[in-house]
């Protein structure tokens, strides 16, 4: 099973992100945009793993309350063009308690900077224009553990659990 931790994005955001989407897409970019339902702020990618069960316990032991997120302008890594968030040290702080959790559990994940970002486009045509997101924000409540696998028309993601906020 190939796994992923995640931010699941309200409608509000979703709506922003295509309303992004289909912009670029009228000016010409063309690339695999990905699919409204497959909207997500990555947390930690964890790749294959035999067992997702590990991987629910440490989630478990995440403990945070919620708080919110905005978009906030875009980027590209290459080919990869992606809507940004607005700073936030609960999310990054979300973040690192989930690499943590993961690590006192020994599950190898992906240790790259966390870097947030939504993938709006991969293998994007062209040069990235200047382009106004649509203002969108949310309140965070829940981290999810995915599962991703290659469908016939593109990616599914299927959730296998989540860790909710604390009020
Ligand atoms: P992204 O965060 O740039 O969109 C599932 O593949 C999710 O995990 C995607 O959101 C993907 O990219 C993210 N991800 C983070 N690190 C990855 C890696 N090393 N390989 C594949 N996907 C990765």
């Amino acid at each position: 099973m190939r796994l992923f931790i995640a931010i699941r994005l309200s409608d509000e955001m979703r709506d922003a992100l295509v309303h992004a989407q289909n912009e670029l897409y009228d000016r010409g970019v063309r690339g695999r945009f990905t699919a409204e339902e497959n909207l997500h702020l990555t947390l930690a990618f964890l790749g294959e793993v035999p067992d997702a069960q590990p991987v629910l316990d440490a989630l478990a032991d995440v403990s945070f309350t919620p708080f919110e997120i905005a978009l906030e302008g875009m980027g590209c890594f290459g080919d990869l063009w992606w809507a940004g968030l607005k700073e936030s040290e609960a999310l990054e702080l979300l973040a690192r308690k989930v690499r943590h959790a993961l690590a006192e559990r020994e599950i190898p994940f992906d240790r790259k900077r966390f870097s947030p970002h939504i993938t709006l486009i991969r293998n994007a045509s062209g040069k990235l224009p200047g382009l106004q997101l649509r203002p969108a924000s949310m309140t965070v409540s829940a981290v999810s553990l995915m599962r991703s696998d290659r469908g016939k028309h593109g990616m599914i993601y299927t959730e296998l659990g989540a860790v909710e906020a604390r009020r």
